[in-house]
């Protein structure tokens, strides 16, 4: 066998182990299997270039990255759909129905909470993907989901064909997700559509890969005798379809569908908003009809959201490691969605106000997205009318000082340094997983090390040992697990420098920030006396943490704690890549077309050792595209904005 027919059989073979994994759920090969393969593909494509195919299934880690979005205009609109809410609303939708097609059957879906995607394939490749926008014009977003496992980049026959269905995000990967999110200090998605929607809009397709996606088709653009023999072709074509639909004869059949739905909402791995009923002959759409884009012959049953009663408990008070002030609702243990909760964070002050929280009150939680739970609203009418209004604390729940809110700001601080919950909070996350990640030091174990005076900053983490003798007696520790726990910390110290820079809690400066600080300044010498002109020249950095980082390093107290830190043997560097000088470092290069001598993930890495930046798109930024043959636009617009292009002679001329 040659090569190419090899890397064609490897593409065949991974093509279909994936179709088995991610549309089936049924794996036939083991991971290890597929990643051998996987693997081979990549070297053998890395080495012969001249064999690239867009519909090779190394495509799907991604790479394209956008400038902007493209606007497209659907081939035929995307139709909205009308709600009800009751059974009494159903009910009247079945009877308009019957009134002009008394034959008229059924066919149930579920209705995936995400969003709605089109995809075009011209001669069985997928040529283009796009949100639904206003119906009319959405946004190409082939590149992100070219990355969606279960979409087949290239169909078993050669036919031109539209699909159309809701991308979504698995509950797991949410939450999965929003752990990730957390130890990088960015925001939590509410819910899975958000949370899929804002993956779908990622410009770079690498981001949108790691997002966990996946896409339910429902809809057949062409000639089909019914909605359910339109789910099998679509199935047959190689698309996954929601495996629930049920053809229901009658209204009856659907409200029991949408009762037994209901029942397994919460235990499905997706979320879903209610179920979409659609007549199933298509021959009676036209006479059923439309307004405007609403198709009469087809309507949403939506869920309630679920809505749990309990009793305000009390609202307390909690001193984050900055020493922000979060209250919070406590309540009478209640279960919604699939657990018990008994707490719900209240945000801020104008949140607190805007509640109106009464002593006592009779309250509404729900789970936004199925994981957060949030207050609602109170039971005004259950209120006791003696009952006192809760206001938000102007002291520390902690140290009792006055705390502050700044002008253009929503939360209150605790700004005394001394405050013992901001102390051990800082300690709690400089232990974490994610920042130092000191294993068997957990949040109960950091509280009362600094009750019992043996850690009081960070510092005197690594000298526990020490005192030794003495932490064995403490109440539930004993020889082994304070051994154990000495040698953790011991062994932590080997740590590159991102997870210490991380773990010193500077505002602003999360786990990622940390990362790209170490790849600038690799050193602690160089980053505590980095200038805030050198920090925000960091593409990612701006002015905000620039400022804080600065300010942090400015500090007397702080530097003395890394001094102390420095001479108990606390690793300092961060490995970094070598970088030799040549023409290309610090410059920002897009490679193009297709190179003989060497892969594209080959030149690039060449390019970064060389300290060149590289990226997908041409811009105004970039100082040199590198061609290979069949370079198509990108070539085109570095030519348009006079950008310097390079062929590969003189690529590997200037590499030598
Ligand atoms: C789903 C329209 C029709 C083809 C119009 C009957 C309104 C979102 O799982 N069928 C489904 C789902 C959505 C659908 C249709 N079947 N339309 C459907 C749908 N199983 N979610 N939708 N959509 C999709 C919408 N989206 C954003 C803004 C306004 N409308």
């Amino acid at each position: 066998m040659n090569v190419e027919e090899r890397i064609n059989e490897l593409r065949k073979k991974i093509d279909e182990a994936s179709y088995e994994y991610y549309v089936l759920d049924n794996p036939k090969l083991t991971d290890y299997e597929y990643d051998m393969l996987m693997k081979e593909l990549i070297n053998l494509e890395t080495s012969y270039p001249e064999y690239y195919s867009a519909t090779s299934p190394t495509n799907k880690i991604g790479g394209e990255i956008l400038d902007k979005f493209e606007k497209v205009t659907h081939s035929v609109p995307m139709m909205s759909l009308g709600d009800v809410f009751n059974q009494e609303e159903l009910i009247d939708f079945d009877k308009k129905i019957k009134k002009v097609a008394p034959n008229a059957t059924y066919l149930c879906e579920l209705k995936i909470d995400g969003l709605s995607v089109s995809l075009r394939y011209v001669k069985g490749v997928l040529e283009l993907a796009a949100t639904r926008g206003n119906g009319t014009i959405g946004e190409n977003i082939t590149h992100n989901v070219k990355t969606i496992k279960s979409v087949p980049l290239k169909l078993n026959s050669a036919v031109d064909v539209e699909v159309r269905g809701e991308i979504f995000m698995p509950k797991k990967a949410l939450i999965k997700l929003n752990e990730e999110r957390e130890i990088n200090g960015e925001e939590l998605f509410q819910n899975c559509r958000n949370a899929a929607a804002g993956s779908i809009r990622q410009l770079d397709s690498r981001v949108a890969a790691k997002r966990n996606l996946d896409v339910f088709l429902y809809y057949y653009m062409g000639d089909i005798p019914t909605q359910e023999e339109a789910l099998l072709k679509i199935k047959e074509l190689g698309f996954k379809i929601n495996p629930l639909y049920r053809h229901c004869q009658n209204i009856e059949e659907v409200l029991k569908y949408i009762n037994e739905m209901g029942e397994k909402r919460d235990s499905l791995p997706y979320d879903i908003d209610g179920v979409v009923i659609k007549v199933n002959e298509m021959n009676l759409h036209d006479a059923i009809g439309y307004t405007v884009k609403v198709p009469k012959w087809a309507i949403a049953y939506k869920f309630p959201p679920e809505e749990v009663e309990t009793k305000l408990v009390e609202v307390t008070y909690q001193v984050g490691r900055s020493g922000v002030i979060t209250p919070v609702a406590n309540f009478k243990p209640v279960f919604v969605q699939g657990s018990m909760v008994s707490k719900a964070t209240l945000h801020n002050e104008d949140y607190l106000r805007e509640k109106d929280l009464h002593e006592n009150d009779t309250i509404i939680i729900h789970k936004a997205g199925d994981v957060i739970p949030e207050v609602v609203r109170v039971v005004k009418e259950k209120r006791d009318p003696e009952a006192k209004p809760i206001l938000m604390t102007k002291f520390c729940p902690c140290c009792h000082m006055p705390l502050e809110r700044f002008p253009g700001e929503a939360d209150y601080f605790c700004m005394n340094p001394k405050c013992e919950d901001k102390i051990i909070n800082s300690l709690i996350h400089f232990a974490s997983k994610g920042a130092y990640d000191i294993d068997t030091l957990g949040d109960k174990l950091v509280a009362l090390l600094y009750k019992e005076g043996f850690i009081k900053d960070i510092s005197s983490i690594f000298t526990l040992y020490e005192h030794k003798e003495e932490l064995v007696k403490l109440p539930g520790l004993g020889e082994k697990s304070i051994s154990k726990l000495l040698d953790a910390i011991e062994n932590s110290k080997t740590k590159p420098l991102n997870f210490l820079v991380f773990g010193l809690g500077i505002p602003n400066v999360g786990a990622k920030v940390a990362k790209l600080l170490c790849e600038k300044f690799s050193t602690m010498e160089e980053l505590r006396k980095a200038s805030y002109e050198e920090l925000s020249s960091i593409d990612e950095i701006g002015d905000v943490i620039a400022r804080e980082v600065e300010d942090f390093f400015k500090r007397p107290e702080n530097n003395e704690l890394i001094d102390r830190l420095i001479a108990l043997g606390l690793r300092m560097d961060y490995p970094k890549l070598v970088i030799k000088e040549s023409y290309f470092t610090g410059k920002k290069v897009v490679l193009t077309g297709t190179l003989s001598k060497m892969g594209r993930t080959e030149a690039k890495s060449v390019l970064e050792k060389l300290g060149a930046k590289t990226s997908e798109s041409v811009s105004k930024k970039t100082d040199i595209v590198i061609a290979g043959s069949e370079a198509g636009s990108k070539l085109q617009k570095a030519q348009e904005l006079g950008i310097r292009v390079m062929n590969e002679e003189e690529f590997l001329e200037l590499i030598k």
